[in-house]
């Protein structure tokens, strides 16, 4: 397969200044008439190229009314070329293709029984030929014709400007939309489908018209939904004044979805995962997440839409930026900590592991072989943190004022990273010059810090060094410009006052902040009376990992002090990990397992003032998961981590009982609400009951299950249960809930995750059952995620089962996968590809796996990608 390069970018040879497009929906094969005006944008390219599925079938071209000729046209690959075009024309193609057996759920397929579309990034290719690239930004109308009583909702972006019976039972629709837009923001939905429909007033007064397609059972689960749809439009107005731009937006939920949603310019297509919501089948994370969702693809509409990305290496352009944004909304909603310690450890169990491993790459990437396989944490989550950085260092004010240019600059463009870093610096007369290697350098940036306290002088000094770790391609690396958030607290456990008088930083809210650019850095503080200790990272203000000189009492003490939450959190955090990494220790070499006073009594004193912050306790009382304390070892011991883990929790279950079963009673309400302070209280209360459990305590598990009336405690119950040790109660329970939710797609998903995320010895064998299981099917993404994807990726210990069968039946799962879908089949293949972290017979036995992928006839380029790098 060919490698693209950034460096080879051409600006497009053709325009399209219009495409009429007129789908003639089929039960089999479908006809798409494209009709577009195109005028050439560089005289030293004679040929016009379009792109186009390989397998499309080509019916007829016509340029200004007459079929070329043979000879005028090639096709190879993916690329159809037309010879000599004119300096401007109209062509007519038309095509047909195959929805109905389109499994691969890119460009136009069935799902459900519906007809949508997937563009985004190379979808539009399989619909019609196109220059499919984001650069071609062309205005659509869009005329849909189908069976009337089969699909009865015709949509796509837009407004619709016509529409009307067809007789023989079939009808149609015309959209029109007056914003250019690249082919990867193109949409089209047709179906049997209710709606929910609600109406969102903008600043300056326009009406707009909110509508959300669902299966008609589903529509009473949209209300959250819709909710989270106008408190974002609302957001957007107030903290970077953009207003809505249509007078309709539309969302439809489809079951069978690669992503996560689709922002398609005023039809937003989201798998159902992340509009559904109802408290009978969805968790309080499951609420956040489509809230967040919703939000992402509303900012969007500028972020990504009117202002789009002029290629796709450019891509962490709309998403890094999306991402943050949609951060930054959701902490406005309900607890701005809590989020962003979701957030930093989303980026630490994902991205960290990705920018330390063989597909390292920066968040704008230099090549690809396959686009869909850069939809990564990297070009969005550490993308987000490039943003969060910026913000920082320009603070508030300077970040809207560069927003600001940024859209007054490239309103309706396709444009560059480089663009947006401009529109910051000019905006705000800034030099982000050294800042822009976040997009070049790939690698998670190292800093190593020590201090050193001068009880003469009042002196304190910190020492940061700082190193960027080699990555493929990348041997050579540059210091990093990133601003570090210090706090310096007294014995007392106040914020010190001091006077910065080495090294460049200046006051902040949140004590100082300094700027870090050199591989060594010193900054010196004068005045103070006592030796501080330092709170590090506040807020996690760059995406690097630290080593500090920081001893287990300071960190201990900043558990109790840190007026920062975040770097509360991370104390607590790093003492865990740190007493795991003893425990993993001793387990291995047959010694007492200890955990130490220090940390129980921590422990302790967060749960006596638990009641303040529920949630926020819960947070510090959840141990770090094996697959992070994997991340801290230089060969990841599968076995010795589930021990010591099970080991602490057990310790901490017992030292704490009578805690455990007060704040089990004193958090549960009588009355469910979604109230954040409901939540929170929820929170705590199952993260409890993993506690009780811990004490060997089943029955508090299984009655929790029987009168669970919402998901959220239903699935903490089951957690529970599917680990405990009486059988029994779990075959219950799981019983039970089949039976419940037997038509509940999204509620079967959890009871598929669940089995697979088991630690009991059996759980490959069950696996490998429910592979068999009538509501399994390879087909469906989120059933595929949801027993694959939990197994191989969310259950280290038997899924690195030194036997290899876990390998060996992933491989096999990818293999039958990537026949029908090869996006998804490049993302179940990835918890194999680290292999390097594990001991030689893993390693061994991963690499075997990984290899006989390699051989398989007909791999897709997806899976090819993923796969030989992965063994370079
Ligand atoms: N653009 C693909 C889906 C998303 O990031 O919103
Ligand atoms: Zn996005």
């Amino acid at each position: 397969p060919q490698t693209i390069f950034l460096k080879d970018y051409e600006a497009p040879a053709f325009a399209v200044e219009s495409i009429a497009l007129c789908f003639d929906l089929r039960e089999k094969g479908t006809r798409v008439l494209s009709t577009m005006t195109v005028v050439r944008q560089s005289e030293n390219m004679p040929n016009l190229v379009l792109d186009g599925d390989p397998q499309m079938d080509l019916l007829s071209i016509k340029l200004d009314g007459t079929p070329l000729p043979a000879g005028r046209i090639s096709r190879a690959g993916e690329q159809l070329t037309i010879k000599d075009m004119p300096a401007s024309g109209v062509l007519e193609i038309e095509v047909e293709i195959e929805p109905q057996n389109n499994a691969r759920l890119e460009g136009l397929y069935k799902s459900g029984g519906n007809f949508c579309t997937q563009c985004e990034a190379q979808g539009f290719r399989n619909i019609t030929f196109f220059p499919d690239r984001p650069d071609v930004m062309t205005r659509f109308t869009v005329r849909i014709e189908a069976d009337k009583a089969a699909y009865p909702v015709l949509l796509s972006n837009g407004n619709r400007i016509e529409q009307g019976d067809l007789g023989a039972g079939r009808h149609f629709a015309v959209w029109e939309d007056p914003f250019k837009k690249p082919a990867y923001l193109f949409a089209l939905v047709a179906g049997d489908l209710g709606v929910l429909s609600d109406q969102f007033t903008t600043r300056s007064g326009r009406t707009v018209a909110l509508h959300i397609y669902a299966k008609a059972r589903d529509l009473p689960k949209c209300q959250h939904a819709m909710d989270s749809l106008k408190r974002a439009m609302r957001w957007d107005e107030e903290v970077y004044g953009l207003e809505y731009d249509l007078d309709i937006y539309n969302i439809v939920a489809v079951s069978d979805f690669n992503m996560g949603a689709m922002e398609n310019k005023s039809l937003n297509i989201f798998n159902t995962k992340y509009v559904l919501a109802d408290p009978q089948i969805a968790t309080d994370t499951d609420f956040d997440n489509v809230e967040g969702v919703i939000a992402h693809e509303y900012f969007h509409n500028w972020t990504g839409n009117r202002v789009t990305c002029r290629d796709w290496f450019q891509l962490s352009l709309k998403e890094g930026l999306t991402v943050f944004r949609d951060q930054e909304y959701s902490a406005d909603q309900a607890s701005r900590s809590i989020k962003r310690i979701h957030d930093v450890k989303t980026l630490r169990a994902f991205q960290f592991p990705e920018d330390a491993g063989p597909l390292a790459h920066p968040i704008r990437p230099d090549s690809y072989i396959e686009i869909n396989n850069f939809y990564t944490v990297t070009v969005y989550n550490k993308g987000a943190e490039v943003i969060r950085m910026m913000h920082r260092l320009l603070g508030v004010e300077g970040f809207r004022r560069g927003m600001d240019l940024y859209f007054q600059r490239h309103d309706g463009q396709a444009v560059t990273c480089d663009d947006f870093v401009a529109a910051m610096e000019d905006a705000n007369g800034a030099d982000l010059g050294q800042f822009r290697l976040w997009y070049a350098q790939a690698g998670t940036p190292e800093l190593t810090i020590e201090d050193h306290w001068e009880e003469s002088t009042g002196r304190y000094e910190l020492h940061i060094k700082q190193s960027v770790p080699q990555t493929p391609g990348q041997t050579e690396k540059a210091p990093m410009h990133m601003p570090f958030l210090l706090g310096l607290i007294g014995p007392n456990g106040q914020e010190m006052d001091a006077e910065l008088v080495a090294g460049e930083g200046t006051r902040h809210d949140a004590g100082w902040l300094l700027h870090i650019r050199q591989s060594d850095n010193r900054y010196q503080f004068s005045g103070l009376g006592s030796r501080p200790i330092p709170s590090l990272l506040r807020g996690f203000s760059a995406p690097v990992t630290i080593k500090a000189s920081l001893n287990r009492a300071d960190k201990l003490f900043l558990t109790a002090h840190d007026s920062d939450p975040f770097a509360r959190w991370e104390a607590c955090q790093d003492v865990m990990i740190e007493t795991l990494l003893d425990l993993v220790k001793a387990v291995d070499a047959g010694q007492p397992l200890d955990v130490g006073q220090d940390l129980i009594d921590a422990c302790e004193k967060i749960l006596e003032d638990a009641q303040s912050d529920p949630a926020f306790a819960a947070e510090l009382m959840t141990l770090p998961g094996e697959a992070y304390i994997g991340q801290m070892m230089d060969v990841v011991a599968v076995d010795a981590i589930h021990h010591a883990r099970i080991h602490l929790r057990h310790v901490l279950a017992h030292a704490l009982e009578s805690h455990w079963r007060r704040l089990y009673r004193e958090m549960t309400d009588t009355v469910f609400g979604l109230s954040p302070e409901q939540k929170s209280r929820r929170a705590l209360k199952n993260v409890a009951l993993i506690y009780l459990a811990a004490l060997g305590d089943n029955e508090t598990a299984r009655t929790h299950y029987a009168q669970s009336n919402n998901m959220t405690d239903r699935l903490a119950a089951l957690q529970v249960l599917v680990n405990g040790s009486d059988d029994a109660a779990r075959d219950a329970a799981f019983a039970d809930f089949y039976d419940r939710f037997e038509m509940e797609d999204l509620a079967i998903d959890k009871w598929f995750a669940l089995q697979a995320l088991s630690d009991k010895p059996d759980t490959l064998k069950t696996v490998r059952t429910l592979r068999n299981h009538s509501a399994f099917s390879l087909r469906n993404p989120n059933r595929l995620r949801a027993l694959v994807g939990s197994f191989a990726s969310g259950n280290q210990l038997r899924f690195h089962a030194v036997s290899g069968e876990g390998y060996a039946f992933l491989s096999d799962i990818v293999k039958h996968v990537d026949q029908l879908n090869p996006q998804t089949a490049a993302r179940l293949v990835l918890p194999l590809i680290r292999h390097e972290r594990y001991d030689p017979v893993r390693a061994g036995l991963m690499r075997k796996q990984l290899q006989a992928l390699l051989n398989v006839d007909g791999l897709s380029k997806d899976v090819y990608e993923i796969v030989s790098k992965s063994l370079m």
